[in-house]
Formats: structure tokens, sequence, C-alpha cells
């Protein structure tokens, strides 16, 4: 009989973004969408894709599901190692979740060797938690960047949520409560989850030990780590607020790793990247030449 530790590295063993062996030889693609997002993170500028999992400065070509489902399937007939299809923007998934189940309901249906991965804000999440488990999604990525309102109402312009805009430590408050309890249901249904948390100098930087306690107390399997790039025309921009400098960054992580294990090859993807961890091909794999793939 399996241990459960053996049955989690099978479920990781083909996960490049959860097994740092697995980033070698597999490769993953995102499928774009996802335009609309519910919060205003203050490192965003909505010109480009989620700055959650992405490198800020690129545009993703939104696709319907059924020309994602179809994008799919031809990347698969020709990367081999495709092994994992997410879905992470350019907005949230879970503020279009029509477009996002639709799309994994129909790779599920024609390509169920591939595992699917949804990465969100998490303000939702907690209205979807069934149908990702009947999905069969089994990794899913929360951005959690305070886990404290004091400190997220300077990372959080406004949340929208059931039908009303709220703003300061009050947004902080309903999205950081969302994100801990859809943590919690996640893992509890034995669901794989990983926490981002973006690193920002001067604002969440002495918080993000807090927030890798708190998440593992919930049941994250890991922690990635992220250093803040500063966007044009964001709101942090025009506060002067910089970027962490890789020191930064490598001294954070080995100081939470006694907490919770921590994910230190990510490559802050595009939203609708293509390839091995670090490689992109999605150039190769536009809406128009898609759809000309007889
Ligand atoms: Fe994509 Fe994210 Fe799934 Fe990986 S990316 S939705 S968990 S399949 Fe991976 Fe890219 Fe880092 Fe994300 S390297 S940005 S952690
Ligand atoms: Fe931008 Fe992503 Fe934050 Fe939404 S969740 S505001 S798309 S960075």
């Amino acid at each position: 009989m399996k241990t459960i530790n053996q049955e989690v590295e099978d479920r990781i063993a083909r996960h490049p973004c959860y097994s740092e062996d697995a980033h070698h030889h597999f490769a993953r693609m995102h499928v774009a969408v996802a335009p609309a997002c519910n919060i205003r993170c203050n490192y965003c500028s909505r010109k480009f894709d989620c700055a959650n999992e992405s490198r800020p400065g690129v545009v993703s070509e939104v696709l319907k599901p059924e020309e994602a489902v179809r994008k799919v399937l031809v990347v698969a007939g020709e990367i081999p190692q495709l092994s994992v299809v997410g879905v992470a923007g350019p907005g949230d998934p879970l503020a279009n979740p029509e477009k996002t189940f639709a799309t994994f309901r129909g790779v599920a249906e024609k390509a169920p060797e591939l595992k699917l991965c949804l990465s969100t804000n998490g303000l939702r999440l907690l209205e979807f938690i069934d149908q990702i488990q009947e999905l069969n999604i089994d990794h899913v990525t929360i951005t959690i960047n305070a886990v404290n309102p004091q400190i997220g109402q300077h990372i959080y312009s406004y949340i929208f949520y059931e039908g009303k805009k709220y703003k300061g430590i009050e947004a902080a408050e309903i999205l950081i409560n969302n994100q801990l309890k859809g943590l919690e249901a996640l893992t509890e249904k034995g669901i794989l989850c990983k926490v981002n948390s973006v690193f920002i100098p001067g604002i969440n930087d002495q918080h993000m030990e807090e927030i890798s306690k708190a998440v593992k107390k919930r049941g994250a399997f890991v922690h990635n780590i992220m250093p803040l790039i500063v966007t044009p025309d964001t709101v942090f921009e025009r506060n002067g607020v910089r970027n962490p400098t890789s020191k930064e960054i490598q001294e954070i992580q080995e100081k939470c790793s006694g907490s919770l294990k921590m994910m230190k090859h990510c490559r802050q993807c595009r939203a609708d990247a293509i390839g091995l961890l670090g490689e992109d091909r999605s150039a190769q794999y536009t809406k128009d030449k898609i759809m000309n793939v007889p």
C-alpha cells in the first residue's frame, strides 16, 4: 500500500510547478480565457495579464472556451511533454467562472490525461469548491499577499463582491477571509494548494513569515514567494515602491522554509505561456494558427 507521501509524490510527479524535478521534463500550457477581474491589486495594470502569476508587460490573446480546447489539443499533439493545462488569467479565472469551467470541462473530456490547474485571487473560491472537485482540478494556486487586513489594505485598492464595491480595510478583510477559508475548504478535500505571495518591499516584506505560517496551518502544500515587478501605470509605481533584490527573496525563502516547502523555480509565466518553465512557445500557437490546423 502506498503511504500518503508516496501518493502525493505521484500526484505532483508530472507537475512542473509543484515538483522542482518535474520542471526539467514536463511542460505546462496556460489558456487565456478569463479576461475580467473582481479586485484591484496595487501592482496591477489591467493593460497586461494578471500579475499574480505573470511577468508584467505581456498581453495575451483572449480565447473562447472552444478555441482554448482546440488549442490544447493542437499543442498536446506537438509537445509530448505537455502534462498540465492551467487557467491563470489574463484576469481572475473565478471572475469568469462560466468560461473557466467550460474550458476545464472541454479539456477533461477531450484530453483526460492532462492535469488541470487553476490560479486565482481567491475572492470567489468558496462558491466553487464542489465544482473544482467534480472536475478533478487537483492543483489550485491562491495568491495571498497578506493575512492581516491592516497590511492588506495597502495592497488592494478595492474589490467587487456580491454586487458591491468595497475599499480599504473592509475590502482586505473580505478578501483575506475568503482566501483562507477557500484554502482550508480545498485542502480538506485533498486538493493540492499552492500559495503565491508577491513580496512587496516596505509593504509586506516583514509579514511573509506570518503568511507562510497561516497558510501552512490551513493545509497549503507549497509557498511561492515571488518578487514584485513594478509595472508602469500602477499605484505602486506612482508611490515609488521598488522591486526587491534577489538577495531579499533568497533570505525570505530561507526564513520561511522552516514553516513550509518553498517553490524556488517559478518563472512568473504569462497567462498564455506554453512549454517547459522558462520557455515560451506561445508565439507559435496564435489563434489564427490554431484555427487553421486541419
Ligand atoms: Fe500554471 Fe501556475 Fe498551474 Fe503552474 S504556472 S497555473 S501552478 S501550471 Fe508555475 Fe508559472 Fe510560477 Fe505559476 S512557474 S507563474 S507557479
Ligand atoms: Fe490584476 Fe490579477 Fe490582481 Fe486582478 S488579481 S487586479 S488581474 S493582478
